[in-house]
């Protein structure tokens, strides 16, 4: 079962090389924690990715609501990714036919394909988007997650939507390389899907805007998940992001610990 294996044991078993390489980057750094940079300036970005990138396995990006967006900030972001040893995930939610999510990952203003390590979609199309994102990812050496549930309220994807995007997701394995899940699921041989959640906070539940915040214990030890993507728990509210972050990892790698010593 891949819940009681350490990440260094999982990436040495991986076959797909930016899981592998995520895995090993997690305990190298003992962080499982992904920072969703939601800001809309070119310069806070930069500023909150070099604050809490020492803490970090991962930035979750929404690069298309950055409205200075230019090349240099990728560039930026690129470098930084490298000085503090984090991997860079385009939370794109890909949602149309496999043709048009080619060209919208490839090409366009933002070539999403060309820097982020990790992005993912929806199953709501069927499998074509994932062949789609698979034809322009694969060649670079990017993985992509299925989006199986979500963190709001009344979110559609669950159930039977859940069960079948698990099943597409084992027939990519080489480029599906795991979920944005609220669980994770029963293996079934062979599987090792790495299982990120957002929607996780220590000090506040709720948003007011169908957001659900759950306590990275709770994701991480209870639930078995993998990486707890936290937004606004980290920098809303005028928090000091470095300080927040340092929380969220010790909490984060606390539960991680405690799950595979169980
Ligand atoms: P928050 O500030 O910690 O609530 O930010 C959560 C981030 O995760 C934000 O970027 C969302 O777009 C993203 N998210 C989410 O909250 N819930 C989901 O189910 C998915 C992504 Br998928």
């Amino acid at each position: 079962m891949s819940a009681s294996l350490s990440y260094l044991e999982r990436s040495k078993l991986h076959s797909n090389p930016t899981a592998k390489a995520f895995l090993e980057l997690m305990e190298r750094k003992k962080s499982n924690l992904s920072v969703a940079a939601d800001l809309n300036k070119k310069a806070a970005l930069i500023e909150l990715a070099d604050k809490v990138g020492p803490y970090i396995c991962l930035l979750k990006t929404h690069i298309d609501v950055v409205e200075d967006f230019d090349q240099d900030l990728v560039d930026q972001l690129t470098a930084l990714a490298k000085k503090h040893d984090f991997m860079i995930f385009e939370d794109r939610k890909f949602a149309d036919i496999g043709n048009t999510v080619k060209l919208q990952y490839g090409s366009g203003i933002y070539k999403i394909a060309s820097w982020s390590d990790i992005t993912n979609a929806h199953m709501v199309p069927g499998e074509g988007i994932v062949q789609g994102l698979r034809e322009v990812g694969l060649p670079l050496n990017r993985a992509m997650l299925l989006l199986a549930e979500m963190s709001s309220a009344g979110t559609l994807a669950k159930g039977d939507y859940t069960v079948k995007t698990v099943e597409v997701a084992r027939k990519y394995k080489d480029f599906v390389v795991g979920f944005i899940a609220m669980e994770r699921y029963a293996d079934k041989e062979g599987d090792d899907f790495i299982y990120m959640t957002p929607g996780v906070g220590l000090d506040q539940t709720s948003d007011g805007m169908g957001q659900q915040w759950k306590h990275p214990r709770e994701v991480v030890f209870d639930r078995g998940c993998d990486v707890i993507i936290v937004g606004r728990g980290i920098y809303g509210n005028g928090r000091d992001a470095a300080k927040e972050a340092k929380r969220y990892q010790e909490a984060g790698w606390n539960a991680y610990v405690e799950r595979i010593s169980k």
